[in-house]
């Protein structure tokens, strides 16, 4: 007698990993509704041994269900996600629709839990939205909020790698095909980016905003401060789009109210969930995107004390972490575990 779950958005990178990820965690659903555009109505898949139809996506999709996890780009959750949460559904929701709103929760579920409130799904008398942060946000506060929680972040430099599946199942079929293109000597195909992705990197893809800032830069910071709560947090970020398939790597810079030493910072880390520890500097083995690309994890390390700062004030650190699973779909489903 499990909640009856929606997936809209299926076909997509992340829709596909919310399955992967709802298998993979024994999710106690009573049944799951496959939806996506018109498009891709109709077409069948197959999951956990049963056939399914995909339907299109409709306000009336929504009647009965218990959790809707949310995948199919910002306008889509604008238009829907209010209609299956006045229909009764819990929405988590992954695009940036909603995660400023200040009565939607923006949860890490080993950050910030608390933000749920009692939303749940037994004896709800209504739907709710709650947001799912943005990829590079959810891999960066994995690895600094454990510390932050220590020692109290007052400044955060962050310079994202991030990886073609932040763009979508597309732009990782044109890395592809134009690492091919390019080792045959052949002129790249760039339709998605217009320019160059294989052995290259460039500034994130986002828009750039008056202030010189793209928006997945000012997603980093506003998100930053909201799961923290603490509008006083200086966050800068530079986000640049790198030719790796689906994690993303971040270094990160952190100053802190309190000292904090890299050995005590390491034990930290060690112990907090969801993150592993890869900081051998003998073997000079530190993570990489592929190490954890497909799992679950988020990995940390180059720890070291910010030699820039004061009496142990400050670290600088690294962390990968894969953008499809922790940084979508794993982070989505295990919201929606809280609401059971
Ligand atoms: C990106 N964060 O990596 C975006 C995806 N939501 O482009």
């Amino acid at each position: 007698d499990g909640p009856t779950v929606a997936v809209v958005g299926v076909t997509g990178a992340v829709g596909q990993e919310f399955l992967q990820v709802l298998s993979d965690r024994d999710f106690p659903y009573r049944s799951i509704r496959m939806l996506a555009s018109r498009r891709s109505a109709g077409r069948h898949l197959s999951f956990e041994g049963r056939e399914y139809t995909i339907e299109e996506l409709r306000p009336e999709s929504f009647d009965g269900v218990d959790v809707a996890l949310f995948s199919a780009g910002g306008s889509v959750s604008r238009e829907l996600g209010p209609v299956a949460a006045e229909r009764g559904a819990v929405v988590v929701d992954n695009s940036s629709a909603f995660r400023m709103d200040p009565g939607v929760p923006l949860v890490i579920p080993e950050v910030n839990p608390d933000a749920m409130g009692h939303i749940r799904l037994k004896g709800r008398s209504k739907g709710a939205i709650i947001a799912n942060p943005n990829c590079s946000t959810i891999i960066c506060l994995m690895a600094a909020t454990p510390l932050h929680r220590r020692a109290k972040v007052v400044r955060m430099v962050v310079s994202t790698y991030q990886a073609a599946s932040g763009a979508g199942a597309a732009a990782m079929e044109e890395l592809e095909l134009q690492t091919r293109e390019v080792l045959d000597g052949k002129r790249p195909t760039c339709k998605i980016f217009k320019q160059q992705y294989a052995f290259n990197l460039f500034s994130h893809n986002a828009p750039v905003l008056p202030n010189g800032y793209n928006e997945e830069e000012m997603k980093l910071v506003k998100e930053t401060r909201k799961i923290w709560n603490d509008m006083d947090v200086k966050v800068t970020a530079t986000c640049i789009r790198v030719p790796v398939m689906r994690a993303h790597a971040e270094s990160v810079n952190l100053q802190f109210e309190k000292p904090l030493d890299e050995e005590t910072a390491r034990e930290i880390l060690k112990g907090a969930p969801g993150v592993v520890v890869i900081d051998d500097r003998a073997a000079n083995r530190f993570p990489t995107p592929l190490e954890v690309s497909n799992k679950d994890d988020v990995a940390v390390g180059r720890v070291r004390q910010d030699l820039s700062q004061d009496d142990n004030h400050g670290l600088d650190i690294f962390v990968c972490g894969d953008q499809i699973r922790k940084g979508a779909a794993l982070n989505a489903v295990q919201i929606a575990e809280m609401l059971l």
